[in-house]
């Protein structure tokens, strides 16, 4: 499957042509939008957010509820578009004089991005390069996540971490998943939560941003999704490539990640044991199941580390690129913490590559070639 997104963030709306989605796939905008609703609520969000509601429209590939096999082309509105309309607009009368920016903001796409792409205008670099794109992301990862069910496969994501505030979950007891989505910052510890939140309020008064680290669980994945033969195949290689392409993320780890740098082979790896009936499993999950570049029937562990939000309200030093005369970089009206929205964006990107490596080892036209497939495989590799 392949994918590709367009939009500004103040344009009109954002798009998405996806390729490669099986045929006879149950799909509803009423599901996408289920989606886009969860990465809009996070705490911390700016006033842009009370001005959006995103909701997607299925242009393609659909009929009657069902995937044809056909591209399937998305479109969710910008309602700003409304208050952007004669700054943004295609035409030759726009007015880009009235919202043009020249002070570029440290941490952000604004300086290379004008001096790479011969920009005046700092606005035609940040108008892309806005995490506004991420809402058609995690429409994209709807999509797929549709797949995923028939598959056996369930796919969570949480906040664990937001501006050094935050815990170790001790395990994952039955309702978790559920005081995760009930939580306004994603998180499973209420405690902790309301540690986030006043971690994001504190921020807020001192012209602050947060950062933080969300962590994505994938279940029900069977051994032998990915490949070692070839370095682009790796899955470890795609997800970190999927998730470090979401705006303002930094870092990924699998399993236990950099720690696995501190300790010896035997604290490191896990051990092999065979059940008949159940076929080979693990000890332990240290890995964070892939071993190899390839799934070894392990949950997949991935966090994700995200630096704060590069508009501050109260701005660091800069240059204006019109005058070079140093200034203060410039103040756009932004979030003060978007780490819960990222971890619905990270879920987004992981079901992309996950549903994508199914479909490499399991290649169907309808969903029904794909869950026969794979039952059969599950049958053997449960018996070998
Ligand atoms: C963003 C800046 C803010 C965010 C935006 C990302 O938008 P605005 O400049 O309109 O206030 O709200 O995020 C979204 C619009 C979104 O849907 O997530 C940025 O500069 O990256």
């Amino acid at each position: 499957m392949r994918f590709l997104t367009s939009g500004e963030s103040h344009g009109p709306a954002l798009t998405a042509i996806l390729e490669g989605v099986p045929a006879g796939l149950s799909l509803t905008a009423e599901k996408i939008d289920l989606q886009l609703k969860r990465r809009q609520k996070g705490y911390g969000r700016g006033g842009r957010m009370k001005i959006e509601q995103d909701r997607v429209r299925i242009l393609s590939g659909v009929r009657g509820g069902v995937t044809l096999g056909s591209p399937i082309a998305l479109l969710v509105e910008n309602k700003d578009w409304a208050n952007w309309e004669e700054f943004m607009s295609p035409e030759p009368g726009a007015k880009l004089e009235e919202r043009k920016v020249t002070r570029p903001r440290p941490g952000h796409a604004d300086l290379s991005g004008a001096l790479k792409y011969r920009h005046q205008d700092i606005r035609n670099v940040l108008e892309r390069a806005s995490a506004r794109e991420t809402a058609m992301r995690v429409a994209v990862g709807a999509v797929v996540r549709e797949i995923l069910p028939a598959l056996g496969v369930q796919i969570h994501g949480h906040v664990l971490n937001i501006g050094g505030v935050g815990y170790a979950p001790a395990g994952k007891d039955a309702g978790f998943w559920a005081r995760v989505e009930a939580s306004e910052v994603f998180c499973g510890d209420p405690r902790a939560g309301a540690r986030m939140i006043s971690a994001i309020d504190e921020a807020k008064l001192k012209g602050e941003s947060l950062g933080g680290v969300v962590e994505i669980l994938v279940e029900g994945l069977p051994p032998g999704l990915g490949s070692y033969v070839q370095w682009d195949r790796k899955l470890d290689g795609r997800l970190a490539q999927a998730l470090l392409s979401i705006q303002a993320i930094k870092g990924v780890e699998f399993g236990l990640g950099f720690q696995a740098g501190s300790l010896p082979g035997s604290q490191v790896h896990d051990e092999i044991a065979y059940a008949p009936g159940r076929g080979y499993y693990r000890l332990t999950n240290r890995a964070g199941g892939i071993e190899g570049g390839m799934t070894n029937g392990e949950p997949v562990v991935i966090r994700a580390v995200m630096k704060p939000i590069p508009t501050l309200y109260s701005p660091l030093a800069s240059v204006d690129m019109a005058g070079k005369e140093s200034i203060r970089a410039s103040v756009e009206r932004s979030d003060i913490c978007a780490v819960p929205a990222a971890a619905v964006v990270a879920e987004a990107a992981a079901a992309w590559e996950i549903s994508n490596a199914f479909l490499e080892k399991f290649p169907a036209d309808h969903m029904e070639d794909l869950v026969a497939e794979l039952r059969n495989y599950r049958e053997y590799v449960k018996t070998r």
